[in-house]
């Protein structure tokens, strides 16, 4: 791995510390770039009060000067507005005996609760709870900014939009509107269907009134990927593998699809793989950006000459980008914190008792989206590193520009010159 990063931070603490180590210098990045994905990730039609506590700002504390990188750890601090209502509770210098009095012990289904409390060795479900929580996404969400910044520069683009939530299905324009963020951020569910839309505000309205909560699917879309990030020579270098893993850090993902997905293991291949052209057959396809954006060089391509007549592998084959656009779904289960109580056992008492019912979302599914896009975008930095390495952006460019002219000069070449079996 090229690219690192970490998170540090309670729900409920005074700040959280996003680290991203391995970014070029010369990268031009401002607060406000970051703050545009903080400020989305806290967006969506069911979140809870607590988003109308918290106005997510980075502070920069290091590796950022002048407005740009300076190749050194970027470290970047978000501020818990919430922390001033919590204080007695989370301080580092909190008494032991009043804490006792107000600890949690009455562990939700579903939540890392139960587990974290005998892995730990805790006594208060709340030494578990706070970094468990959600909350912390919104540093990953950070350093995906930082990682995206990056990407943007060579022209790739990192979208989501909102699939399905509560069971109900939208159905997305084909093709999908480009920048796809422009679209799905203008719906309060960041879906890009309005009669569905229109439906899972009612379901949500529903399951706050019942104390329940929903879960649902977004799906992310890449364009302007180059052909060839990943590797299929090793398992820790395909890039489905390090999407997928990334992809099921994020709290209560509990599924991801790539492409065609679970519907591929139904199909025969006739109906999954992806017929190749050249590129000069597939003139009636859609172009990505990235082929004109870099047409420096003749030969110049993203997809290296080559197009797929279909994009069933949502982008990847082999562990590799294939130059078409990266889809990938993400599936969220329903919150587990519910205003209507599951059964637990009160883990002070040993007796039957309902769940904690902290203040806390009906659902999340739109803002996991955007974390969605920050773990791609991280999964993507690196492999973008990892092919054209280098101190500087400038230096990656050149080595990515070189590289596109290669790749395309391949195609013009197996075009101009058959071999001379294949003219008979
Ligand atoms: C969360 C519970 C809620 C959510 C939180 C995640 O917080 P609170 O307990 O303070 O009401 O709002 O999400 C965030 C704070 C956030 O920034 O996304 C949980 O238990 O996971």
């Amino acid at each position: 791995m090229r690219l690192h990063f970490r998170t540090a931070g309670e729900s409920h603490g005074k700040a959280l510390v996003a680290l991203v180590e391995g970014i070029p210098a010369g990268l031009a990045i401002d607060a406000a770039a970051v703050d545009q994905d903080l400020g989305r990730r806290m967006q969506g039609y069911g979140r809870g009060a607590r988003m109308k506590i918290e106005q997510d700002r980075i502070e920069w504390l290091s590796g950022v000067r002048a407005g740009e990188t300076i190749g050194s750890p970027i470290a970047m601090l978000i501020h818990n507005r919430d922390w001033a209502n919590w204080e007695e509770v989370m301080s580092a210098e909190g008494t032991p005996g009043e804490l006792r009095r107000r600890r949690v012990t009455r562990p939700r289904p579903g939540h890392a609760d139960l587990v974290g409390v005998l892995k730990y060795d805790r006594v208060d479900a709340r030494d578990i709870l706070e970094r468990a929580s959600a909350r912390e996404t919104t540093a990953r969400v950070a350093c995906g900014a930082v990682a995206r910044k990056l990407l943007a520069e060579f022209g790739i683009d990192v979208g989501s939009h909102l699939v399905s939530l509560g069971g109900i299905r939208a159905t997305a324009p084909s093709p999908l509107p480009t920048p796809l963020n422009a679209a799905s951020d203008a719906s309060p569910v960041r879906t890009l269907d309005a009669t569905a839309e229109a439906e899972m505000i009612t379901r949500i309205d529903t399951a706050k009134k019942a104390g329940d909560t929903l879960g649902g699917e977004m799906e992310v879309v890449v364009h302007g990927l180059p052909v060839g990030l990943g590797s299929h020579v090793a398992w820790d270098r395909k890039l489905d593998g390090r999407l997928a893993g990334m992809l099921m850090s994020i709290p209560a993902v509990k599924g991801v699809e790539i492409g065609m997905g679970f519907e591929a293991a139904r199909r025969p291949g006739s109906e999954v793989h992806d017929p190749i052209v050249g590129a000069t057959h597939a003139s009636h396809l859609h172009t990505d950006p990235v082929d004109a954006t870099h047409a420096l060089h003749p030969h110049a391509d993203a997809r290296g000459g080559f197009r797929r007549l279909g994009n069933n592998a949502g982008g990847l084959e082999g562990g590799m980008t294939t130059g078409e656009p990266l889809v990938v779904r993400v599936a969220m289960k329903p919150i587990s914190t519910l205003m209507s109580p599951l059964k637990t056992v009160n883990l002070a008492t040993g007796t039957e008792a309902n769940a904690v019912s902290e203040r806390s979302d009906v659902t999340a599914v739109p803002a996991m989206g955007v974390i969605a896009e920050a773990m791609v975008a991280l999964v993507l930095a690196d492999a973008m590193l990892e092919k054209f390495g280098g101190d500087s952006v400038a230096e990656m460019r050149r080595n990515f520009e070189g590289y596109l002219a290669s790749t395309g000069a391949r195609w013009a070449e197996i075009r101009d010159t058959p071999a001379p079996e294949e003219e008979a």
